[in-house]
Order: C-alpha cells, then sequence, then structure tokens
C-alpha cells in the first residue's frame, strides 16, 4: 500500500497543507535524517524543524508556527492558504 504523508502548518483556527513541491521537500528532509528544512515560502525564507516541529522566520524568529506531519485526511484549511470547503 502506498503511504503518503502530508505537512501541515498551523493556522488561526485549524492546519493548512503546505503546497506539494514543499511537502516533497519537508519529507525529503525528513526521512534523511537532517534536522530541520529550509524553504522559501512566498519569497521568504522559513526554517522547519524536526525536533520542535515548528516553522520559523529566519529573518524574525518571531514569526513561529507549530507544523505537524500527519496523513492527507488529517482535517485542514486548505492548501498554503487556499481555501478547501
Ligand atoms: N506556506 C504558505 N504560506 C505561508 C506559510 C507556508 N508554510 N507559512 C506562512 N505563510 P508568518 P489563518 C498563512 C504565510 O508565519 O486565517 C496562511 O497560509 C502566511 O499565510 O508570520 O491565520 C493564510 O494565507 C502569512 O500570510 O511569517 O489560518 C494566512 O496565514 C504570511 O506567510 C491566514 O491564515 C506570514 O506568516
Amino acid at each position: 500500500a502506498e503511504e503518503v504523508c502530508q505537512w501541515f502548518y498551523e493556522g488561526r483556527n485549524g492546519w493548512w497543507k503546505y503546497d506539494e513541491r514543499s511537502n516533497f521537500e519537508l519529507e525529503n528532509a525528513f526521512n534523511a535524517g537532517d534536522p530541520d528544512c529550509t524553504l522559501l515560502l512566498a519569497g521568504t525564507l522559513y526554517n522547519i524543524d524536526f525536533q520542535t516541529m515548528t516553522q520559523v522566520r529566519r529573518s524574525d524568529q518571531t514569526r513561529r508556527r507549530r507544523v505537524r506531519r500527519d496523513t492527507p485526511s488529517f482535517p485542514s484549511k486548505g492548501i498554503a492558504g487556499i481555501k478547501t470547503d
């Protein structure tokens, strides 16, 4: 059976899925045993730390969100800021 994991970042009242490319990069880094992963998201560099399971802006450490690795069916608000009711 195919096992697919989806990464999520926290919004105000729920979780957003990362876009497909970011999810691919997160899975690759996580499965390689890397401690973290750097992503360019909407023109801004973020670091996703797999120990603390948080996403933080590299230029402003106060911009921090929780992240989670779960099944794609875990309830979400949408994908990368695009709502999917
Ligand atoms: N992927 C896409 N956009 C992101 C991501 C990401 N992983 N992380 C942050 N942003 P900050 P509600 C989010 C966007 O953390 O109503 C959602 O995608 C972030 O977008 O302070 O609170 C929604 O579009 C925000 O616009 O660096 O659930 C929006 O918030 C901006 O980067 C509202 O979601 C600054 O985030």
